[in-house]
């Protein structure tokens, strides 16, 4: 849009005052009141830029491999043992979701305040139904990220696994949802289960019976006594922070693949992993794109990826 040279531009620029549309601009949301119009005189400028923000819903699609999840399905050869497992928990947090566009720019989704699965810019991804053999959490799902960004042209999408440090060492009592969800909640010192998918499976041995094999990942090696209002830090934050290019954001989803996070995990042993065991979660770990060993950020995570 061009501003044209005219009468109300020029007593307006002279007068300081405002005037309407006789202009000739077309342009519904320029006052005309500021005072530097002769500079916008015959300058090229954006035209009729609505920059309210428009509401944006981001899918996850749980997987299996490439078998959709569910509770209650039985995926035959599971894990680094070959393991035929149903599903009992498999839920994540996530927060400061950003969209980035094809410049390279990263733009935060103001996230939706439900009152249930997001507050603040943090939220709860709930894949399990607790049907089946799901035993760890609520009927309750929430598959999505709703929120609303800037208008621009969006071609990725990056969000951390977890829980921010400052909102993750606190009376669990006094948080609203979804930070109160005590099933994903180790104590004030080590906070919440930021990724949580666990497995069942039948066995023989030692007797007839099924074993559950848990995969909890979440901040050790914490220090400071949150009850006391001292500020914890953890030497291992084991935050995941997720980056995924090509996504189409309207008719994308986020595929996030159970199989492929526990692929390495012997789940026919209900030695799990709660964060502490290298043996048992050095593996899941990297897969979900941890370095184990420092609590920091690798590259090479495999459980999300764009697809359908
Ligand atoms: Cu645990």
């Amino acid at each position: 849009m061009r501003i044209g040279l005219s009468t109300c531009t020029l007593v307006s620029a002279l007068a300081l005052v405002g005037c309407g549309d006789d202009a000739g601009s077309g342009d519904e949301t320029d006052d005309h009141m500021h005072d530097d119009d002769m500079v916008e005189v015959d300058a090229p400028v954006a035209v009729d830029a609505d920059t309210s923000a428009r509401p944006v819903t981001i899918q996850f699609r749980p997987t299996v491999g490439s078998a959709p999840f569910a509770c209650g399905l039985q995926y035959v050869g599971q894990g680094s043992d070959g393991t035929t497992i149903t599903p009992r928990d498999f839920r994540f947090y996530f927060h400061g979701a950003e969209l980035i566009t094809d410049a390279g720019a990263r733009v935060p989704i103001t996230l939706d305040q439900d009152g249930e699965w997001q507050v603040d810019n943090v939220g709860l991804i709930d894949f399990e139904d607790f049907t089946g053999g799901c035993k760890d959490g609520t009927p309750g799902t929430n598959t999505t990220i709703r929120g609303t960004v800037p208008p621009g042209n969006y071609t990725g999408i990056a969000f951390t696994v977890g829980v921010p440090s400052a909102m993750n060492h606190t009376d669990l009592t006094a948080k609203p949802a979804p930070l109160n969800t005590s099933s994903l909640f180790w104590g004030w010192n080590f906070g919440h289960i930021f990724f949580a998918a666990v497995s069942t499976t039948n066995v023989s041995e030692p007797v007839p019976g099924t074993v559950d094999h848990y995969t909890h990942v979440g901040s050790t090696g914490c220090e400071g006594d949150a009850t006391m209002g001292d500020t914890v830090t953890c030497a291992n934050p084991n935050q995941a922070p997720i980056v995924l290019a090509d996504f189409d954001v309207t008719d994308g989803a986020i595929i996030v693949d159970y199989g492929a996070f526990l692929a390495g995990s012997a789940l026919s042993s209900e030695e799990g992993c709660h964060s502490f065991t290298p043996d048992t979660c050095t593996d899941a770990f990297a897969r979900l794109g941890i370095n184990f060993a420092n609590g920091q950020p690798m590259a090479g995570q495999t459980v999300f990826r764009i697809g359908q």
